[in-house]
């Protein structure tokens, strides 16, 4: 019953949206072959790794661009890509950009500092936006 009547309100906001988030729509077609090569590599989904948060790169793109983790998560960046390599640049940590990756290879990083982290793939960013978020909480 209570689903019912929340219904509406979820639909109407959803279908005004659309139009502007057309660009999500592909990102999230995208990041769904990007989990399918994940699988195809490793065998298990990406949320099955162990102590680490996986965010793939993929065709230009992090999959998923934005997440929020708590504080001491480390990322770890898998390249499901079949030939192009990316690095990451976490912006605010002081570190340098992290060697390439290649296929199936992959770049870890350990958020210790809370707060918003914008990180981006050296080679891609300019080029084809390939930047990404990271949200740390205290
Ligand atoms: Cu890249």
């Amino acid at each position: 019953m209570i689903r019912t009547s929340f219904l509406p309100a979820l639909l109407v906001p959803a279908v005004l949206a659309l139009p502007a988030f057309a660009g999500d729509e592909d990102q999230t077609a995208l990041c769904a072959e990007a989990e399918e090569r994940y699988v195809e590599i490793f065998g298990t989904a990406s949320t099955e790794a162990e102590g680490v948060t996986v965010v793939t790169m993929y065709k230009y793109n992090f999959c998923p661009a934005e997440i929020t983790v708590p504080v001491g998560t480390t990322v770890r960046w898998v390249n499901v890509d079949k030939r192009t390599s990316h690095s990451v640049l976490v912006k605010g940590s002081g570190q340098p950009e992290s060697d390439r990756a290649f296929p199936e290879e992959v770049i870890e990083f350990t958020f210790l500092e809370p707060g918003p982290q914008d990180y981006l793939c050296g080679p891609h960013w300019e080029t084809q936006n390939m930047i990404g978020m990271v949200t740390v909480e205290p």
